[in-house]
C-alpha cells in the first residue's frame, strides 16, 4: 500500500562508497550506481547559465552533472550565507533526472583561492599566503592556519547543512568533492618560519605507520621527499578536518581531484606539477592523513593511451575505487570509458559539458555544441539503458575492459579458467585489415584517430555481456577447455529496459564468424560460449 512505499522511500539510505571483497560500489538508494557524468565549465555555477548546461547533459546522454559551488557565491560577505544557486541547481536537476557531483571551490580551485569570497582572497594577515623558498610569497593559501581552514569549514558545513534540508530524502546529491585540485605551483611547500618549525617537529605516529618508519623530524625521515609529504599532510589534514565536520551533519561520500604528476617522469620536481595535492606518489601520506576521503581521483589531461592507461592503473587501488572525476573532452578520451569501467571505476566525469560555447583547447576539443559531445554520447548510450546493472556486475561479478591503444596493437582479455579473447581493431569485416572495395590499401575511414574499446562483464560461468565501438572481439577457450573446440553458441543483440535483458536480433553467420565486430554505432550483445569435443 502507499504507506509501506512512503516508509520504503523514507528509509531510503544515504548514498555510500562501499566495498567487498576488494571491490567497491557508489550506493545510491541502495543499489550499485554508475556515474556516467559530465562537468559543466567553471562560470556555469549560476542560474542564469543553467538553460545551457541542461541539453549539453540530456544530449550526452549522461545521468550525473559535476557542478562547482563557489565559496564566493555562497557567501560573498562573511557570516551571511546564499544557496539560492544550490536550491536552483538541485531543482533542475530533478526535473531533468540526473543525479547532482557538488565541487566545492574554495581554498583551493587549481591550487588557487580564486574562488574564495573577497574578504578571504585580499585579506593575507588572517588567512597568509605561503612563503616560497626564495622568501617571495605565493599566491595560494598556506594550510597551516586555524583561521583559514574554519573559515572555509564554516561555508563547508552550512552548504552540507543546506543540501541535507532540501535533499536528505531524495539524494539528488551523490558525491561531494571538497575543493579542486589542491596544492601550489611554483613551491614544494610552505617554507615559512610557522612551516619549518612544524617540519622540525616529529612525523605523525600516523604517516610514520603507514610507510613503516621510526621517528624523527620531516627530513630525518623523508629525506628529499620531505617537503612534498609535509604539503601533503598539510593540506590533506586541513580537508579531512573540513570533510569530518561535514560528515557529522551529512555524510556524503566525498573525493578529492588531482592535476595529475606525469606517470611516466617520475623525476619531476614537486612544483613542477602541483605540490601537495594527491598525485600518485603521495596517495598513501593523504590515505593516512585524511581517512574521512572516501577517493582520490585523477584529472586526465594527457592524451595518449600509454599515460592514461598508467594513471587508472596508479589509482585504480585496493584502498581507493577508481573515478574518474574529469578527462579532456578531445574525442579520443571517449574510448577510455572502456579501460576506466574495466578496472572497475565507480564513474566517469570528463570536463566541459555545457554550452556556454567555451572551447577547452588544448585540454580539450576546439569543438563546441553536440559535436563536442557527440564522441561521449556515442559511449554513453552503450551504458545509459544498463548503469545500474553494470555497476552490479561490476561490484559482484567480473568485469574486463579495454581501449584502444595509440598504435592500435591487439589486447588480450583473461575471463578466467574457462574463455579468454582478443580485442582487436581498424579490421574490415572476416578480419582484415588494410583492404576495402575501392582501396586496396586502405583501412577503414577515420581509424587511424583511435577510437575503440570494448567492456566484457560476466553474467555466468559461460555468459557474456559485451559493449563495444570500433573494435572486435574473438573469443578463445582457457586452460580448462584447453582440448576442446569453441562455439560462439548464441549471440543476441539488444538493451536492457528497466533491468530486464531484451533482445532485438540474433547475430550469426558473417556477424559471428570471425570474431564480433563492432562499428562506429553503440552495439551491446549478450554471448553464449560453448565447447564441442574435438
Ligand atoms: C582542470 C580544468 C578546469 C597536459 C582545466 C586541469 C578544472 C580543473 N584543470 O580546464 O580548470 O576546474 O580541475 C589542469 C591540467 C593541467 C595541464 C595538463 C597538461
Amino acid at each position: 500500500g502507499s504507506a509501506a512505499s512512503v516508509q520504503a522511500q523514507a528509509a531510503k539510505p544515504i548514498p555510500e562508497l562501499v566495498q567487498k571483497n576488494g571491490k567497491f560500489a557508489l550506493m545510491v538508494d541502495g543499489a550499485p550506481y554508475l556515474i556516467l557524468g559530465g562537468q559543466a565549465n567553471n562560470s556555469s555555477n549560476y542560474e542564469g547559465a543553467l538553460p545551457k548546461v541542461w541539453p549539453a547533459i540530456k544530449d550526452m546522454h549522461a545521468n550525473t552533472l559535476a557542478m562547482p559551488v563557489a565559496w564566493e557565491q555562497i557567501e560573498p560577505v562573511e557570516g551571511k550565507f546564499d544557496f539560492s544557486f544550490v536550491d536552483a541547481l538541485v531543482t533542475q536537476a530533478r526535473e531533468n533526472n540526473v543525479r547532482l557531483v557538488i565541487l566545492w571551490f574554495a581554498t583551493w580551485k587549481n591550487t588557487n583561492p580564486s574562488y574564495s569570497p573577497t574578504w578571504v582572497k585580499t585579506d593575507n594577515k588572517r588567512f597568509p599566503r605561503l612563503t616560497n623558498k626564495d622568501g617571495t610569497t605565493s599566491y595560494a593559501l598556506s594550510p597551516l592556519y586555524d583561521t583559514t581552514r574554519e573559515a572555509d569549514k564554516k561555508a563547508y558545513v552550512e552548504l552540507v547543512k543546506h543540501i541535507k534540508a532540501i535533499d536528505g530524502e531524495q539524494h539528488t546529491v551523490i558525491m561531494l568533492q571538497p575543493e579542486n585540485e589542491t596544492g601550489v605551483y611554483g613551491s614544494a611547500r610552505d617554507y615559512s618560519k610557522k612551516a619549518d618549525a612544524l617540519m622540525a617537529k616529529p612525523v605523525p605516529a600516523a604517516l610514520l605507520k603507514k610507510y613503516n618508519k621510526t621517528s624523527g623530524n620531516w627530513n630525518e625521515v623523508f629525506g628529499k621527499d620531505a617537503d612534498e609529504y609535509f604539503h601533503a599532510w598539510s593540506i590533506a589534514r586541513y580537508i579531512d578536518d573540513i570533510v569530518a565536520a561535514g560528515d557529522a551533519i551529512y555524510p556524503l561520500p566525498t573525493y578529492v581531484n588531482a592535476a595529475l604528476k606525469d606517470p611516466l617522469n617520475p623525476d619531476h620536481k614537486p612544483g613542477s606539477y602541483a605540490s601537495g595535492g594527491p598525485v600518485y606518489s603521495v596517495i598513501d601520506v593523504w590515505k593516512a592523513a585524511a581517512p574521512h576521503i572516501e577517493l582520490l581521483a585523477p584529472d586526465l589531461y594527457t592524451p595518449t593511451s600509454q599515460s592514461y592507461e598508467k594513471t587508472l592503473e596508479l589509482y585504480a587501488r585496493k584502498d581507493n575505487a577508481l573515478y574518474v572525476a574529469e578527462s579532456g573532452n578531445r574525442p579520443v578520451y571517449a574510448r577510455y570509458i572502456f579501460s576506466a569501467l574495466g578496472r572497475q571505476a565507480i564513474g566517469f566525469d570528463p570536463f566541459g559539458f555545457d554550452y556556454t560555447g567555451y572551447s577547452n583547447h588544448p585540454l580539450g576539443t576546439t569543438k563546441t555544441g553536440i559535436e563536442m559531445v557527440k564522441p561521449f554520447a556515442t559511449v554513453y548510450k552503450l551504458f545509459g539503458g544498463m548503469d545500474r546493472e553494470w555497476a552490479k556486475l561490476s561490484f559482484e561479478s567480473q568485469v574486463w575492459g579495454v581501449s584502444e591503444p595509440d598504435d592500435h596493437t591487439d589486447q588480450k582479455l583473461d575471463l578466467g579458467p574457462k574463455w579468454n579473447a582478443t580485442v582487436s581493431y581498424r579490421e574490415w569485416q572476416f578480419g582484415l585489415r588494410k583492404w576495402d572495395p575501392e582501396n586496396r590499401n586502405g583501412f577503414p575511414e577515420g581509424s587511424d584517430t583511435p577510437s575503440g574499446g570494448i567492456a566484457v562483464a560476466k553474467l555466468s560461468d559461460n555468459e557474456f555481456l559485451v559493449a563495444g565501438l570500433n573494435a572486435r572481439i574473438t573469443f578463445g577457450t582457457g586452460e580448462a577447455n584447453a582440448k576442446k573446440g569453441i562455439l560462439v553458441d548464441r549471440v543476441e543483440e539488444g538493451h536492457y529496459e528497466a533491468g530486464k535483458w531484451v533482445m532485438s536480433r540474433v547475430w550469426n553467420g558473417d556477424q559471428t564468424d570471425y570474431g564480433l565486430n563492432f562499428a562506429g554505432e553503440p552495439v551491446l550483445l549478450k554471448v553464449r560460449l560453448a565447447t564441442y569435443e574435438q
